[in-house]
This record gives C-alpha cells, sequence and structure tokens, in this order.
C-alpha cells in the first residue's frame, strides 16, 4: 500500500494558529516545509506565531528544568541513603536519644484527641449463662447466617485479590539492592497517616552498616543448624519435632517457615529465604478446610507475611496476607463483635473453644497491629474497623482494677467473665504491650490507648509489684480476688521491653527505672537456673530464709520452650540505654540454648527441666517462635547499629515481626 498523498504545503503566513498547528501536526509531514532552513521557517511565522512559539518554548524549559531539580534531589537523597548503608563501622555510639516527653492527655469525658469516639456502652442483650457445660454451642443462628453471608462476600473479594495478582509481576532482589516493582509508584509524599490509605512500602533498604559480629555469626550458626533440622525432617510442616525427626502439625500451614521468613532476611540467609519463598509461592494455600486460632496465626502468620513484604517489597508476601486476612474475617461475626477464638479458613466457620463461649482478652486485643497495617495496605477499611470495634469495647468496660484487665471476655456479651484475677502473663499479657504498641504505630495520636497504658502501669505499680528475697528483685505477681501470688510467668518478661519502648518514645523515666528493674529480674530467672535458662513460671521467695535464692521453681513449671521474652526485653534496653551488659546476659543466654536445647542432627527441643543440666530432658518440639523471635531479637541484641530496624521506624508485634510505624519520629 503506498502512503496517503502529503497535505499541500501551508500557507506562507497565517494569523492565527492553534499551539498544536503550530508545532507540528500540519507541517510535518510537508517535504516542501522540511527542505527549508530553520532560519526562513522562523522568518515566515507571523509575530503572534514566533510570540507563542517563544512563550512556549520557554514555558517547557523552566518544566524540564524544576523536574531535573527534582530528579537531583531524589538522587542526592538516595545517594545519601545508600552511602549510609555502605558504612562499614557501627554507627551506634551510645543509646539513641529518647524522644521528647509524652504527657498523657488530661482524660475527657468524650471522645480522645486521634482515637475514633468512643460510644456510651450500649446495654447488651442479656446472653444466655449458666455453668460451662451449657455454655458448649454452636453459634446462634443469626450468626450462622452473618458467617454464610460473609463468607461469599469473602470469596467474592478474594477472587479479586486473585485476579488482581494475575496482574502483577515483581521483581525482587537481596535485601534492599535495586527493587523494580509494579506497586512501587507513588511517591514519598503520597504516604499518608490516614489508616486505610492505600500505599506500599517506599524503600526496602535495610540499613546494615556493619558485616555481622562474632555474636552475631554464632546466632547466625544457631539458626541454620535450625534450620537444617527444619528443612530435613518437617519441610513445609508446622514444627520440627527434632528427636523423632519428624514434625507436628497445628494449622497445617508451614508456620515455623512462615514464622522465620523475616528472621532469614534480617539474617542475610539468601540460599534458604529464597527456597522458603519458593515454598510459600508454590505450596502455602489458604483454601484448607482448618481451624486456626485467630491470635495465633494473625501474629505468627499473617504478622510474618506482613513484615516480610516490608522488608522485601515482594507482593507475594502482600497477596498472601490479603488472602489470609479475608479468610479470618469470619471470626468476628458475633453477638458482641469480640471474635471468637477460632476459624475455619476453608468454610468460614467461626467459633468459641468447645468448653466455652469466651475468648481470652490477650488474644483479641493483640491482633490490631496486623489487621490496622493490612488495612493500610490495601485500602480495605474492613480489617481495621474490626479490631478497632474490639479496642473500643474493651476500653469502655467495667471489670477493670486501675487500669488491669481481667483474662476472659465473654463473645456473646462482650463483657469481661473470671472476674477479680489480675496478671501480666498468660491471657492478658500482650494486651498491654499492644496499648503502647498500637499508639506507637499510629504515630503517637491516638491518646486514649496512651492513657489505658499508662494507667494499667500504675495499676501494675499499684498492685502486682513486689519485691523478693534475699536480693530484692523487683518482680510481676499476680492478684487473685485480693491475694496476692509471688509467681511470675516468663511470659511477663516481655515487659521491661515495652516499658523501655515506651520511656524511649517519651513516656516518664520511672518507666523506664521499672523496666531496668524488671530486666535485673529476668535474668535472675534465668541465672538462677542451673541450665542458666529460665522456667515457665517462678516463685519468689518473699520472706527471708536461710539457704534461699530469690527464684525458686515447682515441679509442674520448671519447662523451658524456647521462649524469646527476655532476650526480647535485652534488645529494647539495649537499644534504649546502649549499656553493653545487656548484650552480655544475653549472650550468656544463647549459650545455654546451645548447650541445652540443640539437638545434634538439627534443630533445637524445648526441655522439661531447667534445674537438671545432666538430663534437661529434651521435649521434641521446636516451637516456631524460636525462628520468628528468639534468634531475631539475640540477633538485634548483639548488632551495635540502632538503626537496624530502629524502634524510631518499626514497631515489633508481639511475635516479632516489625511493622512500619506510619509517621516515624
Ligand atoms: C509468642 O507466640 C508470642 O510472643 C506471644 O505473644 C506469646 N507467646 C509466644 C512466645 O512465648
Amino acid at each position: 500500500m503506498y502512503p496517503p498523498p502529503l497535505p499541500p504545503p501551508p500557507p506562507p503566513h497565517r494569523d492565527f494558529i492553534s499551539v498544536t498547528l503550530s508545532l507540528g501536526e500540519s507541517y510535518d509531514n510537508s517535504k516542501g516545509w522540511r527542505r527549508r532552513s530553520c532560519w526562513r521557517k522562523w522568518k515566515q511565522l507571523s509575530r503572534l506565531q514566533r510570540n507563542v512559539v517563544i512563550l512556549l518554548s520557554a514555558f517547557l524549559f523552566i518544566c524540564g528544568f524544576l523536574s531535573y531539580m527534582n530528579t537531583a534531589d531524589h538522587w542526592k537523597a538516595l545517594s545519601g541513603r545508600s552511602s549510609e548503608n555502605q558504612k562499614v563501622q557501627p554507627d551506634f555510639s551510645g543509646p539513641k536519644p529518647a524522644n521528647p516527653p509524652v504527657l498523657p492527655a488530661p482524660h475527657t469525658a468524650g471522645a480522645a484527641q486521634g482515637f475514633p469516639e468512643i460510644p456510651p456502652q450500649k446495654p447488651r442483650k442479656h446472653s444466655r449463662r449458666g455453668p460451662p457445660s451449657l455454655q458448649i454451642r454452636a453459634p446462634d443462628k443469626d450468626v450462622k447466617d452473618g458467617i454464610q453471608d460473609l463468607a461469599e462476600q469473602e470469596r467474592e473479594e478474594l477472587s479479586i485479590t486473585y485476579r488482581e495478582e494475575n496482574m502483577r509481576r515483581t521483581v525482587i532482589s537481596w535485601r534492599g539492592a535495586v527493587i523494580e516493582h509494579e506497586l512501587v509508584t507513588e511517591s514519598p509524599s503520597r504516604r499518608a497517616d490516614v489508616h486505610t490509605q492505600r500505599l506500599v512500602p517506599e524503600a526496602r533498604t535495610l540499613k546494615v552498616s556493619a558485616p555481622p559480629n562474632k555474636r552475631q555469626k554464632a546466632v547466625v550458626d544457631a539458626f541454620r543448624h535450625a534450620w537444617k533440622g527444619y528443612r530435613k525432617y518437617a519441610w513445609g510442616h508446622d514444627e520440627l519435632r527434632p528427636l523423632s525427626k519428624s514434625f507436628g502439625e497445628w494449622f497445617g500451614l508451614g508456620l515455623t517457615l512462615v514464622d522465620a521468613l523475616d528472621t532469614m532476611w534480617i539474617l542475610g540467609l539468601k540460599k534458604e529465604f529464597e527456597e522458603a519463598r519458593k515454598w510459600v509461592l508454590q505450596k502455602l494455600q489458604f483454601q484448607k478446610d482448618v481451624d486456626v486460632n485467630l491470635f495465633e496465626s494473625t501474629i505468627r502468620i499473617l504478622g510474618g507475611l506482613l513484615s516480610t513484604y516490608h522488608l522485601t517489597g515482594d507482593s507475594l508476601f502482600l497477596e498472601k496476607a490479603k488472602d489470609f486476612g479475608h479468610r479470618l474475617m469470619p471470626a468476628f461475626r458475633t453477638p458482641s463483635k469480640i471474635p471468637y477464638s477460632d476459624v475455619n479458613i476453608g468454610t468460614g466457620n467461626a467459633h468459641p473453644p468447645r468448653w466455652t463461649s469466651d475468648s481470652t482478652v490477650a488474644e483479641v486485643t493483640s491482633i490490631q497491629l496486623e489487621f490496622r497495617e493490612l488495612s493500610r495496605l490495601t485500602g480495605n477499611e474492613k480489617f481495621q474497623e474490626a479490631v478497632a470495634e474490639v479496642t473500643r469495647c474493651v476500653h469502655s468496660l467495667s471489670g477493670k482494677k486501675d487500669g488491669l484487665v481481667p483474662m476472659f471476655i465473654n463473645t456473646h456479651s462482650g463483657h469481661f467473665t473470671h472476674l477479680g484475677v489480675y496478671t501480666l502473663g498468660a491471657r492478658a499479657d500482650s494486651y498491654y504491650e499492644y496499648l503502647l504498641k498500637q499508639w506507637i504505630q499510629g504515630g503517637k495520636k491516638e491518646t486514649q490507648l496512651l492513657e489505658d497504658y499508662v494507667e494499667a502501669i500504675e495499676g501494675v505499680k499499684k498492685h502486682l509489684l513486689h519485691s523478693s528475697e534475699p536480693s530484692k528483685l523487683t518482680f510481676v505477681g499476680e492478684l487473685a480476688h485480693g491475694r496476692f501470688s509471688a509467681k511470675m510467668d516468663h511470659l511477663v518478661c516481655f515487659l521491661p521491653g515495652t516499658l523501655a519502648l515506651g520511656a524511649h518514645h517519651g513516656l516518664p523515666a520511672e518507666h523506664m527505672d521499672l523496666a531496668k528493674a524488671l530486666m535485673e529480674t529476668c535474668y535472675q530467672m534465668n541465672r538462677q537456673m542451673k541450665t542458666g535458662l529460665s522456667p515457665e513460671i517462678a516463685h519468689f521467695n518473699v520472706v527471708p530464709q536461710e539457704g534461699h535464692q530469690d527464684v525458686e521453681v515447682k515441679p509442674a513449671d520448671r519447662h523451658n520452650l524456647l521462649r524469646p521474652e527476655t532476650v526480647e526485653s535485652l534488645f529494647y534496653l539495649h537499644r534504649c540505654t546502649g549499656d553493653s551488659k545487656y548484650q552480655d546476659w544475653g549472650w550468656e543466654i544463647l549459650q545455654s540454648f546451645n548447650t541445652y536445647t540443640r539437638v545434634p542432627t538439627g534443630g533445637y527441643s524445648s526441655i522439661n527441666n531447667v534445674q537438671d543440666p545432666q538430663n534437661p530432658g529434651p521435649r521434641d518440639k521446636m516451637e516456631s517462635f524460636f525462628l520468628g523471635e528468639t534468634l531475631k531479637y539475640l540477633y538485634l541484641l548483639f548488632s551495635d547499629d540502632a538503626d537496624l530496624l530502629s524502634v524510631d521506624a518499626y514497631v515489633f508485634n508481639t511475635e516479632a515481626h516489625p511493622l512500619p510505624i506510619w509517621t516515624p519520629s
């Protein structure tokens, strides 16, 4: 085919002309016009045309210049960042300066600043009460119907998610080098502190300023050893059973693998990470007829996927997190909106445990960081709204004692049950942790959360603090119907770290004093045992007795599950004070883990008796949190670089998965 005939040359003079015409639309194809010299062309233009061309050129030049300046700034910023990354010397020269003091706003009856207005407590429908046996029942019909409806809605949303996923392509490099990512299109200025604006991480550079030191290498070695066992005998299963060289299943979702993803990334275990990623891509399916515990699966799986997404920028993890998050939502379809403990991620059937219609307070109040972040990343408010409703409800309940909460809450009535028992240990612990951490996550605006946290710490001081004999260790006991018990779960050892974090973010210095005192106690809970490892529960002597030490252990409580809380707090204490004694204490604990819990053929095992170094009694189980939390915190503790996952930029969920602070300080 021949090209269409060319248009005739333009008339020599035109008194009016549109910008588009003058810039070529009419003339571009004219051979005669092209042959003429530029000067002649210019001369042939009318004055008006020339002025238009001059003005346009000036305009384009200014635009071009401005855009160049922006790009230059951007590159300057980037190169600044990367030169920071290349620093070889550790830049930890003492504790990071704490943030300015934060005084809780005076309590007002109405809404607190930045926190959704708390509606007056609605009279709740009286739920069926009675002896526990009568409470074993299926959800009410209306709840069941709700679940069916929701399941359909969820299915629809999930299919959209999958369609979106198929359209995405991602090229991810290792630990923060250049990343091409379809989602990385929004400029930093579009990062918003509104909870639900859809946004993505702007840069996945993990600030690694120095190669791992000797102690960090020992952690890497421990991780590799644990992973060797998991990979060989439990690959893709929930937990390794290192002695029997087999595995245990809880949800059947590769729990250890998912929980350990971000640890591998942080420790620089590239080969292991990529093999695990492949498993997530090819094998991790949530369309399964399986009941999961809402809390445990949120903190380990949802939290693990979200933090790995943030560290890597790999949309695979976000898509998996979205899918999983949708499948957890039926748990919130209860008369009170307090979620059930369990939900079937395949059928959408949610239910309380068999023996009660109660949920655990810590469980329903320690999923907020993850659900809020999921809303922020997806732009779908339903996750955040569901957990905010729980926070509002718990905030407004009676039955607290100076900010301390009971351990159970009923999913039908929405009220606390089993009143009068207060602990910072199992079933209540992370309620307190998440009050502070949500406040930090949200940019310190939700003052109601802060007030509840500060009030609770006052409650701890008033009712639960005591000191032991002979060494006068400060410990947190329990209160049951007015009776104090000098018993402290190892789980409570999260508290020194949380207190230190709060003080770092501007809470009163007394919080730091208490953090230091409790840290010493938690260290002694390890040190005073013959294996150097803490028992599950410690009992403190409060009366001086000849030949007795401060910490004693009852036969039923002398096991150790490889839990993280002591080393978690050591990490915060070191980060916030810069005192290297905390690193030394952590080093002792790592060596005890290696001496008494390391299984030669691969993996680590929880043990039965921390007081029997000859026969600690391996229990044949490696909990997923050993890789997700314990080893991660040890690695971060031994780092002298306060910018490696800075506590001013990240908030760690209760399973040690770092999530970004929305407006970092
Ligand atoms: C972890 O799953 C979490 O730290 C949770 O908050 C408490 N229990 C374990 C670790 O001990």
